[in-house]
């Protein structure tokens, strides 16, 4: 826990960027109409199952993803910088005691997003499950810009926790 504070602080000191306005270039929300593959990812600690996934441009997929590591995890589609900037915001949830090891307090997070949007974690392109939790994406690879999943749990990322994103 005490590291997981150190780097809550040290993230502190980065500026947080606004997020949604970068979405954009990644793709899009995709329509479940329109999804043509799905795949099953699963979280460990702090790995992904599987850790490359192939997408051809414009293609809408979704994403099964299962958290079977006993910490909390998230997967994000983003792009390297972006997930950069995302984990000042994750410190901040940690920050806040809203993000723990292996618990996200809902409660307190629906509360304390009133006054702060961004504690919120609500982006389309990403999902942050407690242990044992499923969630789903469905995403529109609607781009050319280079691509990979990512937990931006604090230390997490730093830990290797990405999957490669490889275009077809
Ligand atoms: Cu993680």
């Amino acid at each position: 826990m005490i590291m997981y504070r150190l780097i809550a602080i040290f993230l502190m000191l980065i500026p947080s960027v606004c997020y949604a306005s970068s979405m954009k270039m990644i793709g899009e929300k995709g329509d479940i109409k329109n999804v043509t593959k799905v795949v099953t990812v699963n979280m460990f600690d702090n790995y992904y199952e599987p850790n490359e996934i192939v997408v051809k441009e414009g293609e809408t997929i979704k994403f099964i993803v299962k958290n079977m590591g006993e910490l909390v995890h998230e997967l994000n589609i983003a792009t390297k910088e972006m997930h950069v900037k995302h984990q000042p915001e994750m410190a901040k949830m940690v920050e806040h005691e809203i993000l723990l090891a292996d618990r996200i307090d809902k409660k307190k997070m629906k509360k304390m997003a009133k006054m702060d949007h961004s504690l919120a974690h609500k982006h389309a392109n990403s999902v942050l499950l407690e242990p044992k939790e499923t969630g789903e994406i469905i995403w529109k690879f609607s781009t050319s810009a280079k691509l990979e999943i990512a937990c931006n749990v604090p230390g997490h990322y730093e830990a290797g926790m990405i999957a490669k994103i490889i275009k077809d």
